[in-house]
């Protein structure tokens, strides 16, 4: 006889689940239900019902890519309005993936890193200079400064572009995509009727703020294109260059477009939460602080020398604070997988294509793999030794299969440059009583957090 799946206690007609998620923080809800009723059961939400994954041997079924896939379903799906076929929010079939990932794939190497690294460390700079000049000693809004950052470095790289970040006031382009992407996550589960009644002007505010981006993008892409911008070894230019080598065929306006708007969604406000969510903890272990900026001041040394691309490979403590801070707040907190056929899931039947949730907020705290201090913030939890003890599935930040984050280089680059330099410059001090709470917009930022970054005392 067949097992039925666990789920809620109990049910009601047509709306199934909805009433118990939470709009404002469905994956920490989510994480919830895990603890309540295991590490796979099922929720329905207006008659589609959806398999949750949030720990133990089931994540490492669901990330084995002979038998489940990513799935392309809503709130990801929405936006296709944006993005189109782009790398994120591609069909696994759409040729253009394939194209833009093999064109993609050298850019996104260890070894492309040099590239960036200059403009990476700039921008960092800036950021410093930035808190110098304008926070003097006051607290300063940690997730949109490093939102400042984040978009800075992805328009620099990326295209060669500058969103003036570190000025007073938001860069139109700003302004339309947080509106954009507001929209997406707050419309996730809704059935559009609702929208309509609810969501008047968000709603007309909706398509001209994508309108206004796309333009963006295309006038850059068209200023390239024609020489009035100067050439630069960045993501821009690999793509408009760089034929697929399976193929021998360029990339289309079309398909290149996409993927700068993906590139400025996936990564901009992930590696910003990665950030702001790191600065977090260190403004409460001034021990891991210490250990830090010993490993700092010995590998770049105290003279305030810009950072060589090499170094940052060397700082292994400061890379294991990122590793720590991801595992505990995975800044993309859940990813959707689908069964490539009928199949089964910790024993359970599975249908072809049924919806996969893998929530990796609880899979990170799984006591199971990873002992019974989950909640307690430990970078040696990445120690190598440590690392080698537990199975692979324990911990997928980025994703996993062919599929998974082809950023993830370049936020690890980013973020441990970034944390060292921030550490070198300046004490970082929590305001007491801060408590931490999690917004969630697609990806996750600690909530109004606040920290006085004060210049370092030596
Ligand atoms: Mn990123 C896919 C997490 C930074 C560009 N990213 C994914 C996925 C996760 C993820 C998880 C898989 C999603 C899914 O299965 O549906 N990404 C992160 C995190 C950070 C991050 C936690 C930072 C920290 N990502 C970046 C950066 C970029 C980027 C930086 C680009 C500059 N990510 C992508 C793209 C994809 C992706 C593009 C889609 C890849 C594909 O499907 O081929």
């Amino acid at each position: 006889a067949e097992q039925r799946m666990p789920r809620p206690s109990w049910r009601l007609p047509l709306l199934g689940d909805v009433l118990r998620l939470d709009p404002q923080r469905p994956v920490q809800r989510e994480a919830q239900f895990v603890q309540e009723l295991g590490d796979v059961f099922e929720i329905s939400i207006l008659g589609r019902k959806v398999i949750v994954v949030g720990g133990g041997d089931a994540a490492a079924e669901v990330f084995d890519e002979n038998r489940f896939a990513k799935a392309v379903v809503p709130p990801v799906s929405n936006l296709r309005e944006l993005a189109g076929d782009g790398l994120f929010t591609a069909f696994n079939s759409e040729p253009a993936w394939a194209q833009a990932h093999n064109v993609l794939m050298p850019a996104f190497s260890q070894a492309s890193m040099r590239s960036y690294h200059d403009a990476m460390a700039e921008c960092i700079d800036q950021l410093c200079a930035y808190w110098v000049d304008t926070a003097s000693g006051g607290p300063v809004d940690v997730s949109s400064d490093m939102n400042r950052l984040t978009l800075e470095v992805i328009g620099r790289t990326g295209f060669g572009y500058s969103f003036d970040s570190f000025t007073p006031g938001r860069h139109p382009f700003v302004e339309s995509m947080s509106r954009a992407m507001a929209y997406v996550s707050q419309t996730a589960n809704d059935v559009p009727v609702l929208r309509e009644i609810l969501g008047w002007k968000a709603m007309r505010q909706n398509p001209k703020d994508i309108a206004l981006m796309k333009t963006t993008v295309d006038q850059v892409i068209a200023a390239r294109r024609s020489g009035e911008t100067p050439r630069q070894d960045d993501l821009l230019q690999r793509m408009l260059e760089n034929p697929d080598p399976q193929t021998g065929e360029t990339m289309s306006d079309q398909s290149i477009r996409n993927q700068v708007l993906t590139f400025l969604i996936a990564g901009h406000e992930t590696t910003a939460g990665l950030l702001s969510f790191a600065l977090h903890y260190l403004s409460l272990n001034p021990e891991i602080v210490e250990r830090a900026r010993e490993e700092i001041d010995e590998v770049l040394g105290t003279d305030g020398a810009p950072v060589r691309f090499e170094q940052v490979a060397k700082l292994r403590y400061v890379r294991r604070i990122v590793d720590e801070t991801l595992r505990l707040w995975p800044s993309g907190p859940a990813f959707f997988r689908k069964a490539r056929q009928e199949t089964t899931l910790a024993g359970y039947p599975i249908r072809k294509s049924e919806t996969i949730l893998v929530v990796l907020l609880a899979l990170h705290r799984d006591p199971k793999l990873w002992g019974d201090d989950v909640e307690r913030f430990d970078p040696d939890r990445f120690l190598p030794a440590a690392v080698r003890a537990r199975p692979a599935h324990a911990y997928k930040p980025f994703g996993v299969g062919a599929r998974a984050c082809i950023g993830r280089q370049f936020a690890l680059h980013e973020a441990v440059l970034a944390l060292a330099r921030i550490l070198t410059h300046f004490d970082i001090a929590a305001i007491p009583g801060y408590e931490l709470k999690v917004e969630e917009l697609l990806t996750i930022r600690p909530k109004n957090l606040r920290l006085v970054m004060r210049p370092r005392k030596r």
